[in-house]
């Protein structure tokens, strides 16, 4: 009788962690866009200031700038065209 009680107990722990798992990477998923640049789930004109913010930069090492959404080094109108298409109409 208990022994049923905790196996029933441990299976909807189980679905409650396996939920949560799959809700957050859901969740991280949504908010893994590169053109994402302050990580805030929409890519919106704050990611259009952040790109114009190092226009023209060019990264120095292994220094990934804000911005370089391509990440070939350079903060230019490929990353601008990168961004654009995936803004929020
Ligand atoms: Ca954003
Ligand atoms: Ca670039």
């Amino acid at each position: 009788m208990n022994l049923k009680k905790n196996k029933i107990l441990l299976l909807f722990l189980s679905v409650l962690v396996v939920g949560a798992i799959v809700f957050a990477s859901l969740k991280f998923q949504k908010k893994e866009v590169a053109e994402d640049l302050n990580k805030d789930g929409v890519v919106d004109s704050i990611d259009v200031q952040l790109v114009m913010s190092n226009f023209m930069k060019t990264a120095k090492g292994d220094i990934v700038l804000v911005g370089d959404i391509n990440k070939d080094g350079v903060v230019n109108a490929a990353d601008i065209n990168m961004l654009v298409s995936k803004l929020k109409k």
